[in-house]
């Protein structure tokens, strides 16, 4: 089973949307197995964002993903890192599918709400990154076997 770590970055907070992003998650029968309302340090933003440091971008994500709380989560399920993925849509909102979070509540790439590992060793290295082993939850649904065929 992958993991992913799935961020209500500060705009989808704001807005009032961490309900909105979870209830599409349980819906579409991802299984959440850790969360945490938190204040991003400047330090785990830089950590979290490595990879683009150097970007024209950088400074304003660091300083968007800092600027208020986020819904930190672990969602998992068979191939979620695509699944969740394909739920938040394409990474500018101009370009989401209809139906996707970021088609459907957004405008803008600096403002697309929501963060999602983007393979599943990156997912391994951001859950463990984000969350304590202790902060997640191993467990499993009564109505798994009608979710996932294995
Ligand atoms: P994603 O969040 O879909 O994984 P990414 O990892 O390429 O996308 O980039 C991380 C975030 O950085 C993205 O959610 C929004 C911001 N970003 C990416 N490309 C950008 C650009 N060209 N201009 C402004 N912000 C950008
Ligand atoms: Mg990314």
């Amino acid at each position: 089973m992958e993991r992913s770590l799935v961020l209500v970055k500060p705009d989808g907070v704001q807005r009032g949307l961490v309900g909105e992003v979870i209830a599409r998650l349980e819906r579409r029968g991802l299984l959440l197995a850790g969360a945490k309302f938190m204040q991003v340090s400047r330090a785990l933003a830089e950590e979290h964002y490595g990879i683009h440091k150097g970007k024209p971008f950088y400074e304003g994500l660091i300083a968007y993903i800092i600027s208020a709380p986020v819904m930190a989560m672990v969602w998992e399920g068979p191939n979620a890192v695509v699944a969740i993925r394909q739920t938040m849509g394409a990474t500018r909102p101009l370009e989401a599918a209809p139906g996707t979070i970021r088609h459907d509540f957004a405008l803008e790439v600096g403002r697309n709400l929501t963060h999602a590992s983007d393979s599943p060793e990156n997912g391994a290295k951001e859950v463990a990154l984000w969350f304590k082993p202790e902060e997640l939850v191993s467990w499993r649904r009564a109505v798994d076997p009608w979710i996932f065929e294995k």
